[in-house]
């Protein structure tokens, strides 16, 4: 097991966090990740990844490091894509991974069994079989077909109910959801949701997560 650099740990309780802002190097200048962060936070994200596809992993250690104490501010949890030596690094509060990245079991075994640990699903198929996993939460999607995870089948909105009915995990939506659409979302039954572009694109940034998460309430 890799030896964990920073404590203490936070306790989490993901029940009642409904929006899930991811901070996707993909739209933000490296320059920015602070003050983008800061205004998700602001705008009252409550729960905010990392994520960095093309980078590597040293790169996302440096951008990660000053978001963990921003994020410990704001009692949100900071959650890294893919990298469970990043989490350990920098202390971030979890890791998210996805189907054909390492197990639940084992991001456990590498981050500690304290962190959060999240899967990503795309069928409700994948949904229930994560429960044998065990994470601590799951995303469900896309939803609907966006740039951000290209290549992959949009499972639309009729499955959502289903989801909930069959996963008694925290599930976050995720997929192609904006503002616009999140009335839809909700409607079909998501308690929670993730969004990247709508909250990344948005010309103020705060302002369209406290939207968000009005609507979420
Ligand atoms: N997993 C399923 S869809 C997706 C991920 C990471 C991308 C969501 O991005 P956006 O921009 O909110 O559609
Ligand atoms: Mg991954």
């Amino acid at each position: 097991m890799l030896v964990q650099k920073h404590s203490p740990q936070m306790n989490f309780d993901l029940q009642n966090r409904r929006l899930y802002g991811i901070l996707d190097m993909g739209y933000v200048e490296q320059s920015e990740t602070i003050r983008v962060a800061t205004e998700m936070l602001e705008g009252g994200v409550e729960i905010l990844q990392l994520r960095a596809k093309e980078f590597h992993p040293d790169q996302i250690l440096k951008l990660a490091l000053p978001l963990v104490p921003i994020c410990r501010r704001f009692g949100v949890p900071f959650i890294i894509n893919d990298h469970p030596e990043v989490v350990v690094e920098s202390g971030a509060d979890g890791l998210h991974v996805g189907q054909d990245d390492i197990l639940v079991k084992v991001a456990r075994d590498l981050i500690g069994p304290d962190k959060i640990v999240g899967l990503s699903t795309h069928s409700l198929l994948q949904a229930e079989s994560a429960l044998r996993e065990k994470p601590d939460y799951i995303g469900f999607g896309p939803l609907f077909s966006t740039p951000t995870k290209p290549d992959y089948m949009s499972i639309g909105t009729s499955r959502i109910s289903e989801v909930h009915r069959l996963v008694p995990l925290p599930i976050y939506c995720i997929g192609g959801i904006k503002l616009e659409n999140l009335p839809e979302v909700l409607s079909a039954g998501a308690q929670r949701v993730a969004i990247v572009s709508g909250i990344l694109k948005a010309e103020k940034i705060a302002d369209y997560c406290r939207t968000c998460r009005a609507a979420l309430e």
